[in-house]
């Protein structure tokens, strides 16, 4: 297959991109010739093409839940892990219904672009029934995507009965990170006390760390100094990730100063999650409200590494959500001042290869020779405008296959003076 003129995502001119089988084989300026034995030639005309986007942050095993059994009607986090809490225990699912419910949600992302995620899955719950369900999908769906699994103690590896054990197992039965809550257990010394406990099961069982780090408004909240610093003395900062970090919002200039020292120097990753974060934040504030998000411009200004995720579709913590990562990258700018033209042209890094880094996924990602076949191409001939215009997916390839195609909706105007005289 060969795709015609396409623009690459940052760079100038445009290219074609030649796939045997699941490889790129060859990348060369528009205007060079390739021999074309091809049978499948599609001409991008210039439209963008990226890598795949990820998704380093969501649960699937909590898609499509809200409202049952209740909906969470303040909006806070711990309404949210409440009603998830009471429908672990009147609602009881088959594994087959926690597939099918976590198989649409991929479904949703799938037509978005998205190739890699990262999913979180409770385990305080002794049947482990979710993180069955989820180790079954991420073998079956190889094929279109590749999914990390986190073991996430949702109601505390302390505050929850056996929950170091619970989250030791979902280790040995194949969860591919580690996950913690240290802001929700019982006090900041059972939440220091997680943190080590998290970090040193990854390091026993080699596995990666994501913690779900100070998801409140509480400036008090500091865990994420102590991921930053236990990362660091284990020497795995690049393995290790501080989901959410929204207190961070709110800590004093003082004190940020020293923690982004120690953050530089550890290495580890930051995942935002705009919508939710807005959506959840700010609820005991009166007015003026909190934002509730992490630093990410000040972060990235000290080239510290930040991706963007969706983190729920249609959960207890967040009502909606469709899988969109670009709807979530435009959002995040106006949250996080982002909307200078540099922070524009470059914002879809925040869900390509920025995210990548954070999977360690980077070794066979990008748009290379040699690499897998795998890109999205999207309706906008410029980096800026598919921000401006949250420009859809028009095709997903994945190992030299398309996988996803879509069909741009089409406008006409009924008005002649617009289509003549003005618009011309
Ligand atoms: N659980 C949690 O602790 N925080 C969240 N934002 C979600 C689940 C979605
Ligand atoms: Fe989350």
């Amino acid at each position: 297959m060969i795709l015609k003129s396409a623009k690459l995502y940052g760079q100038e001119g445009l290219w074609n991109i030649e796939i045997k089988g699941e490889q790129i084989v060859n990348l060369l300026p528009a205007d060079d010739f390739i021999d074309s034995s091809h049978e499948k030639v599609i001409d991008l005309a210039g439209k963008l093409v990226l890598p795949p986007f990820v998704e380093p942050h969501i649960h699937l095993d909590y898609v499509l839940t809200a409202g049952t059994p209740r909906w969470n009607q303040s909006g806070t986090l711990f309404e949210g892990i409440q009603c998830w809490s009471e429908r672990k225990l009147v609602v009881k699912e088959t594994k087959e219904d926690i597939k099918r419910r976590a198989l649409k949600a991929i479904e949703m992302q799938m037509k978005h672009g998205i190739q890699h995620v990262r999913t979180h899955v409770d385990i305080t719950d002794p049947s482990l029934i979710g993180l069955e369900a989820l180790l079954e999908i991420r073998e079956e769906i190889k094929p279109w995507m590749d999914i990390q699994i986190v073991a996430f103690p949702q109601e505390g590896i302390y505050a929850y009965p056996k929950g170091d054990e619970l989250l030791e197992e979902a280790l040995k039965m194949g969860a591919d990170v580690v996950g913690g809550i240290p802001h929700y257990e019982f006090t900041r010394e059972d939440g220091v006390q997680s943190v080590k406990k998290s970090l040193e099961l990854a390091y026993k069982y080699g596995k990666m760390v994501d913690i779900h780090c100070d998801e409140i408004d509480d400036e008090q909240s500091r865990f994420v100094e102590v991921v930053a610093a236990e990362a660091y003395k284990l020497g795995m900062g690049e393995l290790v990730t501080a989901s959410h970090t929204t207190a961070m919002g709110s800590y004093n200039d003082a004190y940020t100063y020293k923690l982004f020292k120690l953050l530089k120097q550890s290495k580890i990753n930051f995942v935002a999650l705009p919508k939710a974060n807005l959506h959840l934040q700010g609820r005991f504030d009166s007015y003026p409200k909190r934002r509730g998000l992490t630093r990410v411009k000040e972060l990235l200004e000290s080239d510290i590494n930040v991706c963007f995720g969706l983190d729920s579709i249609m959960d207890p913590w967040y009502p909606l959500g469709d899988g969109n990562l670009i709807r979530v990258v435009e959002m995040g700018l106006h949250a996080c001042h982002m909307t200078g033209y540099n922070d524009i042209v470059t914002a879809l890094n925040l869900i390509t290869s920025n995210g990548a880094k954070t999977l360690n996924i980077e070794e066979n990602y990008g748009i290379k020779k040699g690499n897998k076949a795998n890109l999205v191409v999207i309706n906008t001939e410029s980096e800026y405008e598919a921000v401006r215009c949250q420009s859809p997916v028009l095709y997903s390839i994945r190992n030299g296959e398309v996988i996803v195609e879509t069909k741009p909706a089409e406008t006409k105007m009924n008005i002649p003076e617009f289509s003549k005289q003005f618009s011309e």
